[in-house]
């Protein structure tokens, strides 16, 4: 692997706002973010929105402006989240399908998410890869734990490649209830990850303070990257994250001195085998 794929995740489900005064929330801020975002090396955004009070939704009418906003304004690629906050019921998430993102995410598992729970029951994974595969929309796995990479093989084994017919995972690491963001868990996914389809690819984001940590794993094992303020709000000890951009900035920074400059947009589809639009 010789460039980096860098994905922001904004916003997220669970930081409010009033806590992080940088977090985008209204589609003015996202598209401000992702445009910022791209000068410095993303080449794929995630997308949580919020409401008008800043409040996570999956709102049908505020999904479709946003994958257009983006488009319009940023060559990024779009994927939104079908994860939403633990709250979300599962026709919401299903739902969100229905804007017609290039990629969206897909967890392979029910994990614990702090005090909550985060259901993503064996059955909802299966609709919601068939789903993905009927409409041509590219799935990011998301990965909470290890045992969720066996997940993946047996929904591949079963019910066929995804769109574009390359698999990504995204391995979100440090969830108090799922796997550490640590070297050795690193290492254990990109072992995993050889038991599936020749040619997938990985990226890796450590919540909080396992950021660092993951992100150095992440580009030693070949793997690709992922930051923003849904994982990170803290840029070094007492020192806020002023904005996305600089999350981006300091891992493409990272990533060129790796020898492994981030991919562009363009490089990005190839890779994952999303139509350029
Ligand atoms: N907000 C978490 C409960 C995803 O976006 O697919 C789920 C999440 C994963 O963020
Ligand atoms: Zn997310």
């Amino acid at each position: 692997m010789t460039t980096t794929l860098i994905t922001v995740a904004p916003t997220g489900a669970e930081n409010r706002k009033t806590d992080v005064p940088a977090l985008p929330v209204t589609l003015d801020e996202l598209v401000t973010t992702a445009r910022d975002c791209e000068a410095v090396g993303a080449s794929v955004i995630h997308v949580h929105l919020r409401d008008d009070k800043a409040e996570p939704t999956l709102d049908p009418g505020r999904l479709t402006d946003a994958v257009a906003a983006l488009r319009e304004s940023t060559g990024l690629i779009v994927q939104l989240s079908t994860g939403g906050a633990v709250t979300d019921p599962e026709a919401d998430r299903l739902r969100v399908l229905d804007a017609r993102p290039d990629m969206a995410s897909c967890t392979m598992g029910t994990v614990n998410f702090g005090d909550d729970v985060f259901l993503n029951r064996w059955e909802f994974i299966v609709e919601l890869h068939l789903r993905m595969q009927e409409r041509g929309i590219v799935p990011e796995y998301e990965i909470f734990d290890l045992g969720q990479l066996t997940t993946l093989a047996r929904l591949l084994d079963k019910h066929g490649l995804p769109a574009g017919g390359h698999v990504h995972v995204d391995l979100v690491m440090g969830v108090p209830g799922g796997m550490p963001g640590t070297v050795a868990a690193v290492a254990a996914c990109e072992a995993a990850i050889k038991d599936l389809p020749a040619g997938t690819t990985f990226s890796a984001t450590g919540i909080g303070r396992s950021s660092l940590p993951v992100l150095l794993a992440s580009l030693a094992a070949g793997g690709h990257l992922r930051v923003g303020l849904e994982d990170t709000v803290t840029y070094a000890k007492g020192q806020p994250v002023e904005s996305n951009a600089q999350l981006v900035a300091r891992a493409s920074g990272f990533a060129r001195l790796a020898q492994r400059p981030p991919m562009s947009a363009d490089q990005a589809r190839d890779l994952l085998g999303i139509a350029r639009v």
